[in-house]
């Protein structure tokens, strides 16, 4: 198709990228199987009713469209049931281990999007909050997509998110995103203006960038954006989606270390570069083994621009939120 089709400027190849908004419609939809290990051990492969429910939330996303509402979705008793399980287990431990800006943002989705046990609050009210606040916003998605698709839609401001939620025999720990992962470990970040300008860092890099540099990024952004740590006080908090949105890995990666843990199985915690996280491969299916510890979500960013700015590209990208286009300093 023409999302695959390369490019040329100044005698180098470059690979397709959407230039306006509306174009995410044409990637949001090429979600990739879900890999055969993720298969062997999901919880809900061999349950019939749940894969039916799953292909039904994947036909709402592949109908939407970037200029439509996102339609109101009902979930089933079973599925809040899910949801209050995962609110309630984590809702200490966000108080532990969450970063202030996270906390600070749970405020006002409280306030502002029906954030509660009872409910799963709905993807078209939290998307008009959240434009409102950062000009980000949120665009359903069928399941995973390519790094390179979903970094993409990072440049225009827009977080891909599903919409299914986890398998109830398995609530609090899920090796693939869900609305739990997206709405308790994702959102709330998304009203922190410095966190959204970092993901768009990310995001703007990733248009039209090499296979290995997409790599490198997606490296980057599964080290921050996911499972990054930042330093509050001499504590280490969490800023990162996976692990603000499960319960046993939040306090892994954020538990103080005393002096009688010598022996315990602990991860490694490194200091946040991006150089260095771009080489750091990652594993998708457990706790990780290595976690990258940034001074303040501010200083996050500035290391996340600088590696970007010496990328080696062949333009600069800028989003124009006006018009919803991406600019280039030349022609393409
Ligand atoms: N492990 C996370 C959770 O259980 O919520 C999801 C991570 C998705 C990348
Ligand atoms: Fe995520």
């Amino acid at each position: 198709g023409m999302t695959d089709k390369l490019l040329v400027l100044d005698e180098k190849e470059v690979h397709w990228f959407p230039r306006h908004i509306s174009e995410l419609d044409l990637i949001a939809n090429r979600t990739l199987d879900a890999g055969v290990d993720l298969e062997a051990d999901h919880p809900g492969f061999h349950d019939i009713n749940y894969r039916q429910r799953r292909a039904k939330l994947a036909e709402l996303a592949l109908n939407h469209r970037m200029h439509h509402e996102i339609p109101h979705t009902e979930y089933t008793k079973e599925e809040v049931e899910t949801w209050g399980l995962v609110w309630d287990t984590m809702e200490d431990l966000w108080a532990k281990y969450a970063c202030k800006e996270y906390k600070k943002s749970m405020k006002l989705m409280k306030e502002h999007c029906n954030y509660h046990r009872d409910a799963i609050p709905q993807l078209s009210s939290i998307s008009s909050f959240l434009r409102q606040q950062t000009n980000f916003r949120l665009r359903p998605v069928a399941g995973l997509i390519s790094s390179r698709d979903f970094l993409n839609g990072l440049a225009f401001r827009t977080f891909f998110c599903t919409q299914y939620i986890r398998h109830p025999s398995k609530p609090l720990y899920t090796p693939e995103p869900d609305i739990c992962h997206e709405l308790l470990g994702h959102v709330p970040m998304f009203v922190d203006r410095d966190f959204c300008d970092f993901s768009q860092e990310i995001g703007l890099a990733s248009l039209g960038a090499s296979e290995e540099d997409v790599l490198k990024l997606a490296r980057c952004y599964w080290h921050s954006v996911e499972f990054g740590l930042c330093k509050e006080d001499g504590k280490h908090k969490a800023y990162g989606a996976g692990l603000l949105s499960s319960f046993g890995e939040l306090e892994y990666a954020c538990k103080e270390r005393g002096p009688d843990d010598e022996n315990e199985d602990r991860p490694e915690i490194k200091p946040w570069d991006p150089a260095v996280a771009a080489m750091q491969d990652f594993p998708i299916t457990t706790y990780q083994p290595v976690y990258f510890l940034a001074d303040s979500l501010a200083d996050a960013k500035v290391k996340m621009r600088k590696y970007c700015e010496n990328l080696p590209r062949p333009f600069f990208a800028l989003y124009n939120a006006q018009t919803e286009t991406v600019h280039i300093d030349r022609p393409v």
